[in-house]
């Protein structure tokens, strides 16, 4: 029963576009009602009208503890209590940058935003005035956010397909472009993996080619592991973006990488950008709190083991029940494909069948696991998911997933 999540959606339509505040929530790509969520605790979420789920959503990634995590509440709590926002300089913030420097290898100095959209096109400004050049490069089906840039095919936006060297080495000949902006793990179109050299092949290419490489790290950052994907595929961005990742669950974001180049930010340079929520002290605390966290490494062991079991329990069932469909994972990030039998690009895992990924989501849900609710989102598996929790997730998808299903 989801009366009340049906009846909130009757009144949201009504007064905001499709009901919500981010496409992907309406649940258009499997459709039914959204459910509306009340509270979350650990790995479970539940909805307004009780129902308890098991949340492999965790916030599209950001929640590495789980769900109402006692330190990260504590510490936001605190912080509260001194004050919501000054549109000032805080402790805080500087003890925040300095966490995410010593973690994030290349990176000398940070500027804080207030999401992965903002970090990305400012970014993108950094880079232009600092090679003084228009065009950017951007991977077919990686996302960065809602600004015009990363939108567009055409103008200054030049568009790549990901896993493919020489193509990007094509257009950096042709044109004279600012930076390549990749997401190090493709986790918009589903979950793609970088196949081994292309990270450190586009270095090169940037480095050939007098471009900048910028590696979005909305959701690698402090995922992967503390250094993200620079530390993890050994590659260093001339520029990173962070966004909700650093939050801990609160609005943030955040753009860093070498001094000469941030050094060209207003004010100490004169690439303007500026935002009165920047630094917001209740978002700094919370995303202190997530980063001294990860300073133990047994939390990148549980969530990559956790990962682990999901992925081949996933594999393992879909192959016994003869179904095409293929897992992709890296750590804690997964995602099951229906329709296909390999993804590494976006022309690859657009073929996916996302009539059967909705059959998927819909019987998963009604057995309380909640997935994202699109073939081309991820899996997130938090600190506090347990054995037990994958165990059950596992029962019900091979209860689900029999010969017919297909
Ligand atoms: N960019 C997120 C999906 N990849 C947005 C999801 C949401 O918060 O609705």
């Amino acid at each position: 029963m989801i009366d009340n999540s049906i009846a909130l959606f009757e009144r949201a339509v009504k007064i905001m576009p499709g009901g919500v505040n981010s496409p992907v929530r309406a649940f258009k790509s499997v459709g039914g009602t959204p459910l509306f969520i009340d509270r979350a605790e650990g790995s479970r979420i539940y909805d307004a009208d009780g129902n308890e789920y098991i949340d492999y959503v965790s916030s599209w990634g950001p929640l590495i503890l789980g769900h109402n995590n006692a330190a990260i509440c504590d510490a936001v709590t605190r912080a509260a209590k001194n004050g919501m926002s000054f549109g000032a300089p805080t402790e805080a913030e500087v003890k925040l940058a300095e966490k995410i420097i010593s973690f994030a290898p290349g990176v000398e100095m940070v500027r804080m935003v207030n999401s992965g959209t903002e970090a990305v096109m400012s970014a993108l400004r950094l880079a232009r005035a600092y090679t003084g050049r228009q065009k950017i490069i951007k991977f077919e089906g990686c996302y960065h956010g809602h600004s015009d840039s990363v939108l567009v095919e055409g103008g200054d936006t030049l568009i790549a397909s990901y896993n493919d060297l020489a193509g990007v080495e094509e257009l950096l000949k042709k044109k004279d472009v600012a930076c390549v902006i990749v997401e190090p793990v493709a986790a918009n179109m589903g979950v793609v993996l970088p196949k081994e050299g292309f990270l450190s092949g586009l270095k090169e290419l940037c480095k050939v080619y007098g471009a900048l490489l910028i590696f979005d790290e909305v959701i690698t950052g402090f995922r992967l592991c503390k250094g993200g994907a620079q530390e993890y595929y050994g590659v260093c961005a001339d520029l990173v973006t962070y966004g909700k990742i650093i939050g801990g669950g609160m609005p943030v974001g955040a753009y860093g990488g070498r001094k000469e180049i941030m050094e060209l930010v207003a004010p100490s340079g004169p690439v303007y950008q500026a935002g009165t929520l920047s630094g917001n002290p209740v978002a700094m605390a919370a995303g202190l709190a997530q980063l001294e966290a990860l300073e133990n490494r047994d939390i990148y062991n549980h969530i990559n083991s956790m990962g682990e079991k999901l992925a081949c329990g996933l594999s393992a069932i879909v192959k016994n029940s003869g179904l095409k469909a293929c897992v992709n994972r890296i750590g804690s990030i997964a995602c099951l494909f229906f329709g296909i039998e390999s993804a590494d690009d976006y022309k690859s895992a657009k073929k996916a069948d996302t009539g059967q990924y909705a059959r998927y989501f819909h019987g998963m849900l009604n057995e309380g696991i909640y997935f994202a609710p699109s073939q081309f989102e991820a899996v997130f598996i938090s600190h506090a998911h347990t054995e037990k929790d994958i165990d059950e997730t596992l029962n019900k998808a091979e209860y689900l997933i029999n010969p017919r299903f297909a």
